[in-house]
């Protein structure tokens, strides 16, 4: 985590925030990342010292049977089914968004209007447009986009490396993310499969984790060149991207994510190759950091397969000893403990509703080239 100072109204809002030993979360949404978010919620304090206690006020949803079972099992106080009732209350300090896509917007702008902190599920919005106002909104709160990810320690070790210069000029960033629920009817009837609902297939879906990724661990995107297919007759998203890259770096790179890897269930992949070594990193085994370091000598090289755990580590302080591993949940927790960590010292903390706009303009770039099959700049 990069420690960047807040200042003027921000740094009071915070402050003021900071006198609230006790902060009264709203979570909108209780389907699958709503459980994932809620054991978040209970488990942070528990691994991160963090000045909080974070408490599960109150849970949003429409359904109210399965919001009630829900709000028993991960032990939410109360149900609401109306998220405008909810999100200007005066008891509750924290926002959490974990609902379709398109509804991302209008809590977010009503709830940073209301003063509260801001936590929102990725993609940041269905549209630059509304990331934009979004952030605007954001501006003078303190929030975050899930981009959860960042916070897999083999991850965050290998941002460490790259920060060391240890893989030297970087050459090619090459990323995958596939899962197979387009192929599976069970799953594809859902709202991540409705423009309406979604805004996007799986661009916004898994090709949004792909570029918060490439742009924390390589930089910034100069320009890209893209297609998208939709194998679903009559699905108004796409099921699959395809991305060449070149970064501002130098180097380039390409990005694949589609609903129809048949055979990989959650293949969140990058591979990074340098004039120094290389690095990968398979979500599908996310304990392990794989490292080629080419400065050895000819005879003793060879890719090694670090178990990242500990020690002097990512997360070695907050998690369990070197060799107990962790899993998926992890990365929301440690998200949520660097969050509260950062709030507790007045700092900035990332990825912001900044760089889910970030991310939302390459994702109309992809769009936008593989509508006209043109190569597009990236500011
Ligand atoms: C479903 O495709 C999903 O839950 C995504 O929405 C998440 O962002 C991803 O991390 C796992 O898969």
């Amino acid at each position: 985590m990069v420690p960047v100072m807040l200042c003027g109204l921000h740094a009071r809002r915070v402050a003021s925030h900071m006198q609230t030993s006790r902060l009264n979360v709203a979570m909108i949404g209780h389907g699958f990342i709503g459980r994932v978010h809620s054991n978040a919620f209970h488990q942070a304090a528990h691994f991160f010292q963090i000045p909080y206690e974070l408490n599960l006020k109150v849970v949003c949803g429409r359904n109210r049977a399965t919001l009630e079972a829900m709000a028993s099992q991960w032990n939410w106080e109360e149900v609401a089914t109306d998220w405008t009732q909810v999100v200007t209350r005066p008891d509750i300090q924290v926002v959490d968004i974990a609902v379709p896509n398109v509804l991302h917007a209008p809590i977010a702008i009503s709830a940073a209007q209301a003063g509260k902190i801001v936590l929102c599920e990725k993609p940041l919005a269905a549209s630059v447009q509304e990331a934009e106002q979004m952030a605007e909104a954001a501006r003078r709160v303190p929030n975050l986009v899930w981009f959860n990810y960042r916070r897999v320690p083999a991850v965050g070790f290998a941002k460490r490396l790259l920060d060391e210069g240890r893989l030297g000029k970087i050459f090619h960033y090459r990323a995958l993310y596939l899962n197979q629920s387009g192929n599976d009817p069970s799953k594809a009837s859902g709202w991540r499969y409705r423009r309406a609902e979604a805004g996007s297939g799986v661009s916004g879906d898994l090709l949004s984790h792909v570029i918060d990724m490439a742009t924390y661990l390589n930089g910034n995107i100069a320009e890209l060149c893209a297609t998208t297919h939709t194998f679903a007759s009559g699905r108004d998203v796409d099921d699959a991207a395809i991305v060449m890259v070149r970064f501002k770096n130098g180097s380039v790179g390409s990005f694949e994510a589609s609903r129809y890897g048949v055979g990989c269930s959650n293949r969140n992949v990058f591979e990074i190759n340098g004039s120094q070594g290389m690095l990968r990193f398979d979500l599908e085994d996310m304990n392990r950091l794989e490292f080629f370091d080419a400065t050895q000598p000819p005879n003793l090289r060879g890719t090694r397969k670090l178990l990242v755990t500990g020690p002097d580590q990512p997360y070695a302080e907050n998690f369990w000893k070197p060799g107990h591993t962790i899993g998926y949940e992890h990365s929301f927790i440690a998200t949520l403990g660097d969050f509260f960590t950062a709030l507790s010292r007045q700092e900035v903390f990332r990825p912001s509703f900044g760089d889910g706009l970030a991310v939302q303009r390459v994702l109309e770039r992809v769009h936008k080239s593989a509508e006209t099959g043109a190569w597009i700049k990236c500011n």
